[in-house]
């Protein structure tokens, strides 16, 4: 007895982690099903000591499947995700195509898990930015209410693909070696300019909107506001690539409801909260930074500091693996919630 559980996409860099996530999960998985496209399908990969062959996915992939976990783009989980769901598996997809969907609910587990008692066989796993933003947030908006947040990021490489990590890698050996590197994906691939992303900082990750906002910017302002449900939240960000190959970076500036609050019982309050880990003692140097955070599913949060000029004002610094808690791990628990919830029918006849 146990879950049928097929990953779609298993071979890109939030797939393969995504069964590594499973793998360390109590989930009971029965049988697992790896997909991807065709390019892939015959290949073979490791799950829980066993070799399992990578199939094409296609709609009667999910015949029998309880969750199907998508990370394969947004144009292969509009076309295959409400198929899955069609077939009776509970889908988790990591792609923007549904998250502000009404019926689809956008979840975060620390902040918002009830939300899953609304689904419709779709859940949405947010943006990796914004995922790691509203899991320290929460517990201060919990406390003393939050009126407006204001976010700029240092993003990870690995947000855009294993084959952008590969592309400043060897565009940093090429400046190294004194070549001129020839970008062919960053900032966003398919975009009319490409540009060098070693030793240098990129302010646009996805495309831009009319409101000359990128896309990855209004990802943050809006899912902000779904995930704590809150409308009349102020939120504005700016997003900017790094050339940093795993975990996002954030400062995160916050205006609170209640006055008279001290930064330290803001960390008093992070110290506790789930998900997350307080890094922060200035005089001993002690803050996040994403190479400490690469490879671990929490939260990590330091650099807490009260605006001078402004009473309600606070600065923080939020890290975290964009590949974990901001996508795989975040996916996986949430599929442990579902169970946990009895959302999950499995062993249907
Ligand atoms: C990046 N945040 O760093 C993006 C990657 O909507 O799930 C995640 C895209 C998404 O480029």
């Amino acid at each position: 007895e146990g879950l049928n559980v097929a990953v779609v996409g298993v071979t890109g860099a939030v797939g393969t982690r995504m069964l590594k996530m499973l793998e360390g999960s109590p989930l009971p998985v029965k049988s697992f099903l790896p997909l991807a496209s065709k390019r892939s399908a015959g290949k073979k990969v490791l799950f829980g000591g066993k070799e399992w062959v990578i199939e094409e996915a296609n709609p009667d992939s999910f015949t029998g499947i309880d969750i199907a976990l998508f990370s394969a783009g947004g144009s292969v989980s509009k076309q295959l995700a409400p198929e899955a769901a069609a077939r009776g598996a509970i889908v988790v997809d990591n792609t923007s195509a549904f998250r502000m969907d009404k019926d689809v609910p956008l979840v975060v587990p620390e902040v918002n898990e009830k939300a899953l008692f609304q689904h419709h066989g779709i859940i949405a796993n947010p943006n990796c930015s914004t995922i790691q933003m509203v899991a320290a947030l929460e517990p201060i908006r919990k406390a003393y209410g939050l009126k407006r947040v204001i976010v700029s990021t240092y993003q990870a490489v690995s947000g855009a693909g294993a084959k952008a990590m590969l592309e400043l890698e060897n565009e940093s050996k090429a400046v190294l070696e004194g070549r001129v590197p020839e970008p062919e994906i960053l900032p966003v691939k398919g975009d009319k300019k490409h540009y060098q992303m070693a030793f240098n900082c990129i302010p646009q990750i996805d495309l831009f909107q009319p409101n000359d906002f990128t896309f990855e910017e209004m990802k943050m302002i809006n899912e902000t506001k779904k995930i704590m449900d809150d409308q009349t939240l102020k939120v504005s960000a700016t997003c900017v690539r790094v050339p940093v190959e795993i975990s996002h970076g954030e400062t995160v500036y916050i205006e609170i409801e209640k006055s008279g609050v001290d930064a330290s019982e803001i960390k008093n309050i992070l110290s506790d909260a789930p998900g997350v880990v307080l890094q922060d003692d200035p005089a001993q140097q002690i803050y996040p930074m994403p190479a400490d955070a690469a490879g671990k599913k929490e939260v990590f949060v330091g650099r807490i500091r009260r605006d001078p000029d402004i009473e309600n004002g606070f600065h923080l610094w939020v890290v975290s693996d964009n590949l974990l808690k901001g996508a795989a791990w975040n996916s996986v628990q949430i599929a442990e919630r579902l169970l946990k919830l009895g959302l999950v029918k499995f062993d249907r006849a």
